[in-house]
């Protein structure tokens, strides 16, 4: 089996080619990859040698079409991700996360090949404390230009399904954390906050609510799905990790052995997203699959290792993400 994977130079791309790596040694793995600030190709140096790496633009409609012809299934990761650079500059998100997916599915449609896409649970919108958790058949009601631009390429994979027989399935994932994720994410950002000494930093009063999930567990769903998923439809991947952001930051000062309240309270994202809930009750009957990192706090604890021992490869992002936030307005309150 050959695989084009997008994005996989990214957090949840990159370890979804290193799991395929070490676990499917038969399947060749494409990877295509813009290497935005968000990409980092030394992610995957350890298997180099392993994959075939092609760097270009998942909306370059002659670049994808070649590259899909060769392949057999596509599982497309790549997007601009971030919720607070789509509020600077929603025109990315637009154009790779909409345009980008149109491309790859008119050529899965044109070659006939088995497509995955990744998607979020941010497209339901959010919840209130006491409402059930999305479903998939939760309605769209996006938030934000990223989780807009998001449910509009669902939109598009669930029309091509029907209008044109694509062979696709859809997952919409909750909050994911683990190694090789940007420092520019809540959880990285303030473990690498606390390595240099700085205070973590939380959004408002830290109410907001996420359901965590491992990214190894994320990946072992996506190719569960890839493999037994049925074509058209949409599975929900969650752990039942529900955490307030406030208890999140606590947990990792208290990894660190600093006082529970040794953060600051930083300016809120506008129209930030007060809770996400995961009911994947259909991956786990349905396919079979279970989580395996049950318990968040030795998956967060292992984390931090992480980011302790690979000082070399977030180090290079740090200064300039910081200088990012600050730039659009973040203020200790
Ligand atoms: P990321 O920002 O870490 O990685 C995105 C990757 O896509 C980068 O390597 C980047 O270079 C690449 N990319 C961006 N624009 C591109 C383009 N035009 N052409 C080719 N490559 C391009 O993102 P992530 O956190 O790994 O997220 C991966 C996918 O999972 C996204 O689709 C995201 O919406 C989805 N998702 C993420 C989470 C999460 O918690 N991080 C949760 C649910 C779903
Ligand atoms: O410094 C911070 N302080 C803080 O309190 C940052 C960066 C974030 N936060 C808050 C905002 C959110 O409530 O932490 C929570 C998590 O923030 P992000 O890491 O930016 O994630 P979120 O906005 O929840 O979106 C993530 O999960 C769904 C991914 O970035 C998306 O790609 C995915 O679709």
């Amino acid at each position: 089996m050959r695989l084009l994977v997008t994005g996989g130079a990214g957090f949840i791309g990159a370890n979804f080619v290193h799991q395929t790596v070490a676990d499917r040694p038969e399947v060749g793995v494409v990877v295509l990859d813009a290497l935005t600030y968000a990409g980092n190709r030394a992610s995957l140096d350890s298997i180099a040698d392993r994959i075939e790496f092609v760097r270009g633009d998942v909306a370059d409609q002659e670049l994808v079409d070649r590259l899909v012809g060769g392949v057999d299934a596509v599982v497309h990761f790549a997007a601009e991700s971030h919720n607070d650079n789509s509020l600077a500059q929603p025109f990315p998100f637009v154009q790779t996360n909409i345009v980008g997916t149109f491309a790859l599915l008119e050529a899965v449609r044109r070659h006939d090949v088995r497509y995955h896409h990744i998607s979020t649970d941010e497209v339901y919108g959010d919840l209130d404390a006491h409402e059930p958790p999305f479903t998939p058949n939760t309605p769209y009601n996006p938030s934000s230009p990223y989780s807009a631009s998001k449910a509009s390429s669902d939109l598009l994979v669930r029309a091509w399904v029907r209008s044109f027989g694509v062979r696709a399935t859809i997952s919409n994932c909750s909050n994911n954390y683990g190694p090789y994720q940007h420092v520019e994410k809540f959880i990285p950002r303030q473990i690498t906050n606390l390595i240099d000494g700085v205070r973590p930093r939380l959004y408002g009063a830290g109410h907001q609510v996420r359901d965590w999930i491992h990214v190894h567990d994320h990946n072992r769903a996506v190719w569960t799905i890839l493999e037994h998923g049925r074509i058209g439809q949409t599975y929900l991947i969650g752990a039942n990790d529900e955490l307030d952001n406030k208890s999140v930051i606590e947990l990792i000062l208290a990894e660190f052995g600093r006082d529970a309240d040794d953060f600051d309270h930083v300016t809120d994202r506008p129209g930030h997203d007060q809770r996400y809930a995961i009911d994947a009750s259909l991956l786990r009957t349905e396919l079979g699959w279970e989580p395996r990192f049950a318990d968040f706090r030795a998956g967060l604890s292992a984390t931090i290792r992480w980011y302790r021992e690979h000082e070399d490869w977030w180090r290079p992002n740090k200064a300039v993400t910081e200088s990012t936030y600050l730039t659009a307005g973040e203020k200790v309150l």
